[in-house]
């Protein structure tokens, strides 16, 4: 099977499994594991933040973001399609008792005025607002980069009336190798930052929640609260520290890659690439086959090709490290005869 269903399903290389082999552990809980600490620290200096706390998955870190940031009760502002609201099962509602308030972007951009005027007057009909998001690289919007202007117009804003950004940045390291800039650059705009070390990185397991000392402080009892505290959990932060050591090169062979597929299939008469392929992701529109994106995923698996629906006629197709050119090129080809069947 070719898998380009999310860049979430690859496996960790051969450095990987010997580092996790191989890993210095302790108990976490107790701040005794030397490869944790080692990762936070590194994560920390990276993302240029004063504090770093290793989390299960990005959910996880984006909801102790909203639960550290946030009271029950507090409005937060974020993108129509971005991850927290569509796709994290309404757990902002669930467990930071916070409400929604979302604001639609253009390429995953929100327009920093749009944010301005959403944000609450002191009114005690009014929540507060809490927190604003902002997902970079925006995965609804096609793994779209949010410009660093757009942060900084964003953040300048929120600092002027003392509310705290946090940047959902599973991506992020795609965003600053295709704008061929330091992920700085990004983090410099925000209070906090979730990064996936599962997704282009290729660990198997973990994201990197970063901010400043004192709210890792608090973010890491938020860990404890939801059962994300855990014990030898070096064994699987070493695959970690080897993702984001030496795998943030390698992302723009997968950005060329979507590019790649986006080349070939844009000339494909009936289907539509939607996205401005910027980084990984590539959207396939399929109405013009008169068919549905259930339909189409459906045939392509007979073909070896794995995808996923994106919206009732589109379809995603996402670039990684466990997916080659030679494999691309036969995705291609497997598309090429479904678009052909479809349409007989
Ligand atoms: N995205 C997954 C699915 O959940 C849709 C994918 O295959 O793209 N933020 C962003 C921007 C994400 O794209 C994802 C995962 C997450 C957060 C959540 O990360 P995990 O899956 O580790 O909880």
């Amino acid at each position: 099977m070719i898998d380009l269903r999310s860049d979430t399903i690859t496996r960790p290389t051969e450095e990987m499994r010997k580092a996790a082999y191989e890993a210095e552990v302790g108990d976490d809980v107790y701040g005794e594991d030397p490869t944790v600490r080692r990762l936070e620290e590194k994560a920390a200096e990276m993302l240029g933040k004063e504090a770093a706390l290793f989390v299960t998955s990005g959910t996880q870190g984006n909801q102790i973001a909203v639960l550290t940031h946030c009271r029950p009760g507090n409005e937060i502002l974020l993108e129509a399609d971005s991850h927290i609201f569509y796709y994290e099962s309404g757990a902002v509602a669930a467990l930071a008792g916070v409400q929604t308030r979302t604001i639609k972007g253009e390429n995953g951009a929100m327009n920093p005025d749009d944010v301005l005027a959403a944000i609450r007057a002191e009114d005690q009909h009014f929540p507060e607002t809490g927190l604003i998001c902002i997902e970079n690289t925006h995965n609804r919007a096609g793994g779209a980069i949010v410009p660093v202007s757009n942060m900084r117009d964003i953040y300048q804003h929120a600092q002027s009336h003392h509310i705290p950004v946090h940047v959902d940045g599973a991506r992020l390291f795609n965003a600053a190798a295709a704008a061929n800039c330091s992920i700085q650059e990004f983090t410099q705009y925000c209070d906090t930052v979730q990064i996936c070390l599962s997704k282009g990185l290729g660990a198997p397991v973990g994201s990197i929640l970063a901010g400043s000392e004192e709210f890792i402080k608090r973010a890491r009892k938020w860990r404890k609260r939801l059962g994300g505290g855990l014990r030898q959990v070096g064994i699987i932060a070493a695959p970690g520290l080897v993702a984001l050591t030496k795998m943030t090169e390698r992302l723009s062979e997968d950005h060329e890659n979507a590019r790649f597929l986006a080349e070939a299939l844009g000339e494909v008469d009936g289907l539509i690439i939607t996205n401005s392929v910027d980084t990984n992701i590539v959207v396939l529109e399929v109405c013009g086959l008169g068919c549905s994106a259930d339909k189409f995923v459906a045939a392509l698996k007979e073909k070896g090709v794995l995808a996923v629906t994106f919206g009732p006629t589109q379809v995603r197709l996402t670039t990684h490290y466990d997916v080659s050119r030679a494999e691309l090129e036969k995705a291609v080809e497997a598309i090429i005869e479904v678009r052909e069947e479809i349409k007989k």
